[in-house]
Formats: C-alpha cells, structure tokens, sequence
C-alpha cells in the first residue's frame, strides 16, 4: 500500500481514531472539517471535489443553506416527542412526502437499513395477512451482489463473504437470484412462498451495475403476475441522483414498496422513509414496529426541505447532464487503465484495468493529492458521484484532475 506523507495535523486524527476507534472502516488518509457545495476541506485547509457525496447522502451539496437553515431553526423549537406523543410536523411531512412519490403512506425510520427492515416485515406481513402464505414460510428474493446495510437481515441477504463471514447463523426465508435475470426470477417466483422481490435498481454498492434497458419493468411485470411485492431500495439511487427522482422513473415503474434514505436529510441527520399503499401498510397495527427517534420533528422539517429543494433546483436535470459530460469527457481521455465507464446521472464508475491489484486505491491517493476525493470498492472500481450541484466548469476540472492523476498509473 502507498503512504503519501501527511501532516502532522492529519497524523494526529488519524491516530487517535486508530487507537479508540473499532478498525471496521479502511478511510482514504485525508481529514475534512468543512463542507461546501461540491467541496470539502480537510485539516490543513487543502480544498478537494467531493465525489462520494457520503455515498450520495449529500446529493445537495454539503451544508445546503435552506437545509441547514431548517435544521437550525426547529432545533431551537423541537427536537423529538418520541411517538408516544403526536408532534406538529409529523402529519404535514406525511403528507408532504406521500404526495411528492404518489403513495397512500409513508413510515418513517432513521438508517437506511431500518428502512429495509421495514419493507421486509411489511412484506411478510403482507404475505401472511392478505396473499395468505403460511405462517412461517414466506419468502423474500434478493438479487445476487446486493447490499442495504449492516443489521442481521441485510447480512444473511448478501453475497459479499466480507458482509457475512463468521457471522452467521443468518436469517431464513431468504432467496437469491441474479442480478439482472429476468428468467432466473420468473423461476423464483414459481415458488407460492414468495413474499416480495427487493432489489436496488442500479446496485450501488456492487460497484454501480447498471442493468440492462427492461429490467426493471421487467421486474414489475413479474411482480405483477406473480402477486409478489416489487420493493424498490432507492436509497442509493433515489432522489435525483440518477437524473430522475428515482431511477425507477427511467423506466416509468412504480414499486409496491419504496425505501428512501440518505440524501433525504441532504447529509445531516439519519432519515429513511419506507412508502407503500395501504393494502401494505395498513397491515403493520400499533405496537407491531418503530423507532425512538422515526418521525421526530427535527426529521420531517428537515425531509421535507431537503426534497423542497430537489426541486427547486432542478437537480434531476443537472444530474442527468452534468452526467453526460462527465461520461463523455471520461472516455474521450482514451484511458488504456479505464476498462469500462458506467452510470446514469451523477452515479457513475469506472473499472480498472491494470496488473497492480493496489492500482485504483493508488489512484485514489493520487486523485486526493490532486484534489478531488473518491474511493475504491470491490478492488479495481471507483464510484464518481459529486454533489447534484455541479456545474460544467467543475465537471470539466474535475475530469482534468482525473486525467492527470491516471499517469500515476504508468
Ligand atoms: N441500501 C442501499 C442501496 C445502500 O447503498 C443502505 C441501504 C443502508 O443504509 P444505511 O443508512 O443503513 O447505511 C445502503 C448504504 C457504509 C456504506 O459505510 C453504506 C452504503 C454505501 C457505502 C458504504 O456502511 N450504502
């Protein structure tokens, strides 16, 4: 592995998180303490492009001033009742959020993983309660490659042997299938068990796969035919980082079942969102599941602004051009080191290809000294996914930066 020599500021906060911190994260050497925008800093004033955007939470740019503004000004007033009590933000966010996907509920939650939870007891719910499967026997089908998260469940759903390994034993009732595999699916859904089909509709974490054009409508109609529940995650890939609101919409398909999360604070706070009509929903009765802090005051003002401004700021369109540039601009560099260059809107990677297995980690300490901040998952991939404000003036010096730092790779 490659040691830039840092700083002896940066070597401080590294050290001390080294020492007092559990080792369940492998960070790029860098410390930011300020964001702006499409920008971070780090401790010794050094500014870089942000291309992670928190693995798109932040996909209105760090410390979004309405955001922040809503923030600061319900902390002062109420922060959390917990849902003993009703509060006066609870209903009008419900409301708000409803509206804006079309959705007859909405239950909210915190992590994204939560939201996943959610959508798999309400399916089974679902299945026991209104499509009559057994007690006991329902079954949810995951696709291969996929990833919501850290909890029991979302570990026994994976693939990843660094996800699950040793701790098993795993959740039952769960079934994986290939990703982007219409006919693998249909077979899956042979089985009269089958509650749901919850699936990311580009897998982000996966390394950005994009599926083939009809998958997912494809998926809808399986899920349609086979009266299972098509579960939607769009924590990832939902609001506007595609260059729809959600990717789904590339497809005009709406899931039975829609989990938001991430970007739905703008990046300041754990809040996801797990949509359904009541023929779903209503099945979960009072006392059945939910959360300390889902649905606090704090939560809805800041949900409902961070998707206010979505909007008006046409960040679906930005993030569809701005992501044609950057496609188009990666691959006129004619990189021999870049095997493929995949995406839609600002959710974009690249492969590389290279006999150094460190090669893209090398290249994202290289990247990082020339200003702009990704990482590598899954080895050889680095995921491109800046802030939804970006301009073209920014994309083009970003896709420069990147040029000049693939030379390390010769
Ligand atoms: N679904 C998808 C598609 C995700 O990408 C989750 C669910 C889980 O969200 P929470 O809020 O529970 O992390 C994700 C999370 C990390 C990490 O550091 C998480 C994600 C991507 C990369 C790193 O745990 N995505």
């Amino acid at each position: 592995m490659q040691h830039n020599s840092v700083s002896e500021a940066t070597q401080y906060y590294l050290s001390i998180e080294e020492k007092y911190g559990a080792h369940n994260y492998h960070p790029l050497p860098v410390v930011l303490n300020k964001g702006e925008g499409v920008y971070v800093w780090d401790v010794d004033q050094k500014k870089y492009f942000d291309f992670l955007s928190g693995y798109s939470a932040v996909n209105q740019g760090h410390c979004h001033p309405k955001i922040i503004e809503a923030l600061k000004s319900q902390a002062d007033i109420l922060t959390l009742t917990s849902r003993a009590f009703h509060n006066n933000l609870l209903g009008e966010y419900e409301k708000y959020i409803t509206d804006y996907f079309g959705y007859d509920k909405v239950l909210p939650m915190n992590t994204g993983v939560e939201g996943g939870e959610t959508a798999i007891k309400l399916a089974r719910r679902w299945g026991y309660t209104v499509r009559g499967i057994e007690s006991n026997k329902a079954k949810i089908i995951f696709a291969e490659g996929n990833f919501w998260g850290r909890t029991m469940a979302a570990i026994s759903s994976s693939t990843d042997p660094s996800s699950y390994k040793d701790f098993g034993p795993y959740m039952p009732g769960f079934e994986i299938v290939p990703y982007n595999d219409l006919s693998a699916l249909e077979k899956a859904l042979q089985d009269k068990n089958v509650a749901a089909f919850m699936f990311e509709p580009i897998q982000g974490e996966a390394g950005v796969v994009v599926p083939d054009d009809g998958y997912i409508s494809g998926v809808r109609k399986l899920c349609s035919q086979y009266k299972v529940l098509m579960i939607a995650d769009e924590i990832q890939t939902g609001l506007a980082r595609t260059g729809k609101m959600l990717a789904c919409d590339h497809e005009n398909v709406k899931p039975d079942i829609l989990i938001l999360g991430k970007a739905l604070s703008g990046g300041t706070l754990p809040i996801s969102a797990v949509l359904a009509n009541d023929e779903v929903m209503l099945t979960i009765k009072p006392g059945e599941h939910g959360s300390t802090y889902g649905g606090n005051p704090l939560a809805c003002k800041v949900a409902m602004t961070s998707l206010q401004v979505l909007k008006d700021e046409n960040m679906c369109e930005n993030a569809d051009k701005m992501g044609e540039l950057f496609r188009t601009s990666l691959s006129n560099l004619n990189s021999p080191f870049i095997s493929s260059i995949r995406g839609r809107g600002l959710l974009n990677a690249i492969v590389i290809k290279h006999e150094n297995k460190d090669a893209s980690w090398n290249l994202c300490m290289e990247l990082k000294e020339n200003g702009l901040l990704a990482k590598p998952t899954h080895g050889d991939k680095i995921r491109f996914a800046p802030p939804l404000l970006i301009n073209e003036a920014q994309i083009l010096e970003a896709v420069a930066i990147i040029e000049k730092s693939l030379n390390i790779l010769k």
